[in-house]
């Protein structure tokens, strides 16, 4: 061991003050006698306290809450040559590292993951030209077309200026003033009010850039983009009770759930894809491709998927990465450029403006989480918390005592050359017509819903309006909605007290803008009934209500089925530690009723043995738990005398069976020999994710 190996060890050991001067007492400070008054000259007192005082950073003006991961990126081959001339989206051999940060917009930095809001999903790529960061949001549109709107939607959704209430939530009056004064919003509105507000998992998000972007190729010709992440976990949601009650049981649910998967090895995984048009395609479409409120179709413009995103890695520190991340949609590599969307343009100004202020100046580069992989070279110099200047006494270009360096390369030597657009036209403050159209892929949406949807979508304008004070903007909304969908607007109107609005013209495309490409109906967009979604159970958890006298042969079972597909189960009981088992092995409590709720499992199980079950039925916590699994639609399974327990639950309207039988996604064996075929059946079901049929009689659960 060399002799500076020996001082870093010794370092960790002892606690030294930032000068690196050990310290003999971390517990008082130095006191004119053991009664008396605090000296000045305690230098260690004084380093610690002010450094405390100055921990905070500011947070994110949005975006604020986050939670993040590393990973790697790899392209499937090197088809996408055609269109790019981006090496980590080209060839095949390339592992790019990457850093993803999840968020929610709205809330501040200390509030929960699952309330009704837009998720981001930013992604840093540190590929071998440099960072290119592809700052997403989980839904396709956004509420407004021109950056300069901007202010004016996080004024109006964030907590009111008086009383800073309400908090993460888009639940009160200022939002829906500014919404329902804003037609341009309806279409993200709709995806707002959709169960894309409550993702289950990161995993099972889908990403979209929703900007669209130029790809630039080796010949310098251009195609229009949009860009995509599927998740390979499939596409699905909490359920809106669910994700209230969760909020409370556990606010960092969706962190703690990419935290653990990741420590288990169920990496989440995204395929990125691009939806490509060419540039004579520009205005072939029934909407303008530079408006942000709108999405590309994907049966008109399908998605081809051209590599994979992992992540692998949990950060080491939450404020050195996952905090002090700066993202900027500004950040390109070549073969990639932009397009002049209003809403774009606005961001490239916004990002790094707001970096400077959220980070302490213009160096937040050289902290290692945003440094790129590729050596940096230019005259940059000084400034708050520099690290590093080039070395020597050249500062500056041109010069010649430097030999002329460092040089500006051309295209041929991989350098950045930006897209030579024709721009002709006036100067003005204007939006383009071609933007008008607010409403055709609102209802585009709605339409394309299951029916299980637009009911939620229903109820949760139920909830947001309903808590608007002002009755007239509870009225303007609905008048807007009456142009998506008549039905829409009655139903909402019936929940909130107003009048369905009557003599208001469902929208139609701009004149203009019939004949142009155009879907009524887009499947895709569904999370529930679209059966193209992959449905894999990696990262899925599942409870098992077990008591003394369980049959722990079917709880190894259970357990063995399930880590195969990289799934896992929880033992829940009344109290902590060994439950005696009547057949097979002794099962180990994970978490006691008290600690954990049927809110934080995807599916239960109730395994058999007379003495357990017995137990169960008597404990109001366990009856409660199976209620209101089956409420969120969970896939339930029970074996033996277990199914005693769903009975003595008085589910409406379920039917129990003595071989594995299923009804509602209620999995069940009172003979003891179909208990094989019940786990089999229980994991199908698990595959759906959630039994929608349920929905039709959810207000007679007794919970
Ligand atoms: Fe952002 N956005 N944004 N945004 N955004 C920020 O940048 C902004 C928009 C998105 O995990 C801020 O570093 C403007 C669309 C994500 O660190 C800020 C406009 C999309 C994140 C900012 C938009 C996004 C941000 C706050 C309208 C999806 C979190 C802190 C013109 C494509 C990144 C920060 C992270 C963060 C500005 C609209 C995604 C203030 C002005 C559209 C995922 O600069």
């Amino acid at each position: 061991m060399g002799k500076k190996e020996k001082n870093n060890q010794q370092n960790t050991q002892h606690i030294t003050t930032d000068q690196g001067v050990k310290i003999s007492d971390n517990d008082n400070s130095l006191k004119a006698s053991v009664r008396g008054g605090t000296l000045m000259e305690d230098f260690h007192f004084r380093e610690k306290m002010t450094h405390f005082d100055h921990e905070r950073i500011p947070e994110r003006v949005v975006h604020a809450r986050g939670s993040a991961a590393h990973g790697e990126f790899r392209v499937y081959d090197d088809s996408m040559k055609q269109y790019t001339r981006a090496k980590f989206l080209t060839d095949p051999g390339l592992v790019t590292p990457t850093f993803t940060r999840f968020s929610t917009v709205v809330g501040f930095r200390g509030s929960a993951d699952t309330v009704r809001d837009v998720r981001g999903f930013a992604t840093k790529f540190y590929t071998v030209e440099g960072n290119y960061d592809l700052v997403a949001n989980n839904m396709p549109p956004f509420f407004i077309q021109d950056a300069i709107k901007f202010p004016d939607l996080v004024h109006a959704i964030k907590p009111e200026p008086h009383h800073e209430m309400p908090q993460a939530s888009a639940a009160h009056d200022n939002f829906w003033d500014f919404i329902s004064l804003m037609p341009e919003s309806m279409h993200m509105i709709m995806w707002v009010l959709s169960d894309r507000s409550f993702p289950r998992s990161y995993a099972t998000m889908e990403g979209f850039g929703v900007h669209t972007f130029r790809l630039i190729n080796e010949k310098g010709e251009s195609h229009f983009c949009k860009l995509h992440w599927k998740p390979l976990a499939g596409v699905h949601s909490l359920v809106f009770e669910e994700a209230v009650k969760l909020a409370g049981m556990d606010a960092d649910f969706n962190r703690r759930d990419l935290w653990e998967a990741i420590e288990k090895g169920a990496f989440p995984e995204f395929e990125l894809g691009f939806q490509v048009i060419r540039e004579e395609e520009e205005f072939d479409f029934d909407f303008d491709i530079l408006d942000a409120t709108k999405l590309w179709p994907e049966e008109l413009v399908p998605v081809m998927r051209v590599g994979k995103l992992t992540l692998n890695r949990n950060p080491d520190n939450f404020f050195l990465e996952t905090e002090q991340v700066a993202f900027h949609p500004g950040n390109l590599v070549p073969g990639i450029d932009f397009t002049n969307d209003p809403l774009l343009q606005g961001r490239l100004f916004s990002y790094l403006d707001t970096q400077l202020i959220r980070l302490g100046g213009p160096n937040f580069v050289q902290i290692p989480i945003n440094r790129p992989h590729v050596p940096v070279v230019n005259n940059q110099q000084d400034g708050y918390m520099r690290q590093e200047n080039m070395k020597g006494r050249i500062n500056y270009s041109p010069n010649s005592l430097g030999g002329g360096c460092p040089f500006a390369a051309g295209a041929d030597l991989g350098a950045f050359v930006h897209y030579a657009e024709r721009i002709d036209g006036h100067k003005i403050k204007q939006r383009s017509e071609s933007f008008g159209d607010h409403y055709t892929q609102a209802q585009l949406f709605y339409r394309s819903m299951s029916d299980t949807e637009k009911q939620h979508i229903i109820e949760g304008f139920h909830f947001e309006l309903g808590k608007v004070d002002h009755m007239h903007i509870r009225e303007r909304m609905v008048d807007h909605l009456a142009r998506i969908d008549s039905e829409l607007a009655e139903k909402v109107a019936a929940g909130i007290g107003v009048k369905a609005p009557s003599g208001v013209q469902l929208a139609e495309p701009l004149a203009g803008n019939k004949d142009k490409k155009r879907v009524d109906v887009s499947p895709v967009l569904r999370t529930i009934g679209y059966d193209k979604n992959p449905v894999i159970l990696k990262g899925r958890k599942v409870a098992v209500l077990a008591e003394d006298g369980v049959d722990g042969s079917v709880v190894a079972d259970l357990k063995k089925a399930l880590e195969k597909e990289g799934a896992t189960c929880e033992i829940v009981s009344k109290n902590h530690g060994t439950r005696k088992a009547s057949k097979g092995s002794d099962v180990k409590t994970d978490k006691n009723h008290v600690t954990t709720a049927s809110l934080m499992y995807d599916a239960v199980f109730v395994p058999g043995g007379e003495e357990s079950v017995n137990k169960l039925k008597m404990m109001g916590a366990a009856i409660h738990f199976i209620r209101e699994a089956y409420k969120h639609g969970k896939p339930i399974a029970a074996t033996g005398k277990g199914v005693e327990l769903i009975e003595a639950c008085s589910l409406p309207e379920l039917s129990l069976f003595d071989d594995a039988g299923a009804d509602k996604g209620v999995v069940t064996a009172r003979n003891e020999k179909g208990v094989k075929d019940v786990i089999g059946r229980f994991l199908k079901e698990m595959l759906q994710h959630r039994n929608w049929e349920r929905e039709a009689h959810k207000d007679l659960i007794p919970v």
